[in-house]
Order: structure tokens, then sequence, then C-alpha cells
């Protein structure tokens, strides 16, 4: 008995805070899935204490994971599969449903609110060297609001140029 809450807690501190290297993962989360719903986009904020880069994203229960960008094309909003999202130091980069975000493709079963997803993320650093981080998203009912309802323009103004400036990068 005294296991599994000693369990459970390290879990929940694995959420809240991973520490891997100089990269901070917080607020992992992902909704539950509607019947039939095979993909799921995963949201996190991740701060890096030096520049690095997000270049992968990927779960034992999905067969693949893919970073997004928004896109509009004449009216219509479009994902757009895009390589890697830049991390600049100290800043924290917050990946949602809207804006650049992670999804999960291919789910092998459904995601269950209450449940725990886990899932990892590539960040790759200047001096070339890579980190896997695992991380443990907390899944969420289905009708949990996107972060994208509540007004957070400052973040999104924030998001625009470090796209930007890694594309710049990007020979
Ligand atoms: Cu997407």
């Amino acid at each position: 008995m005294k296991k599994i809450l000693c369990a459970g807690l390290l879990a929940m501190s694995v959420v809240t805070q991973a520490y891997a290297d100089d990269v901070k993962v917080s607020n992992a989360w992902a909704r539950a899935t509607a019947p039939g719903q095979d993909s799921a986009s995963l949201q996190m904020t991740l701060t890096s204490k030096k520049d690095a880069t997000l270049i992968g994203v990927g779960s034992g229960k999905a067969q693949s994971g893919e970073i997004h960008t928004m896109v509009m094309e004449g009216d219509v909003m479009k994902m757009r599969a895009i390589e890697s999202v830049a991390l600049p130091a100290k800043t924290p980069v917050t990946l949602g449903e809207d804006g650049n975000h992670l999804m999960l493709i291919g789910l092998r079963e459904p995601l269950k609110a209450g449940r725990k997803l886990p899932c990892a993320v590539t960040v790759k650093f200047a001096d070339g060297s890579t980190k896997v981080l695992r991380i443990l998203a907390q899944i969420k009912p289905l009708e949990t609001p996107s972060i994208a309802a509540q007004p957070q323009p400052v973040a999104q103004a924030a998001a625009q140029p470090a796209t930007q400036q890694h594309e710049h990068h990007h020979h």
C-alpha cells in the first residue's frame, strides 16, 4: 500500500516538473479522446536553460508523433507538420492546440480522462547533442477548454518570432 502511494507521488512530480538536464517540462496534458478519434494533441510548456530546439515527439501509445503548426490557407486554418520548434534560453514555450503543437497520430488505445499518457519529446542543443525527455502527460476530460480559448496575446506574439528565428538558422 505504501509502495503504491509513493509511486503515485513520484508520477505526479514528474508531470508537474520534469527536469532532464537543462529543460523543464510543465503542464503536460492531452484531452481524452472521443469515440473513433485516433490522434491527439499533446500540450505542454518547455523551458530550456540554454538555446535548444524541439525536434521530435512520440509515445509508446501512438504510431507516430509530429510537430505541427497552424497556417491560414485562404479562410481556413490548417495544420502542417514542421521539423522543429525553437526553444530560446530561459523562455517558456507552450505547445498547445493552436499555433505550434504536438500531435500523436495512430493512437493504439483511447485516451481516458484521469489516466496518464507516457510520452517523450526530443530536444537538440546547440552543441548538437540531443536528449529525450520522458513525460507523463495528464489526460483531462474531453470537454476541457483549449488554452487558446483563454486570452494569451503575449504568449502568442512571442511564439511567432521564435519560429522565424529558427527558419533563419535552418539552412
Ligand atoms: Cu496538429
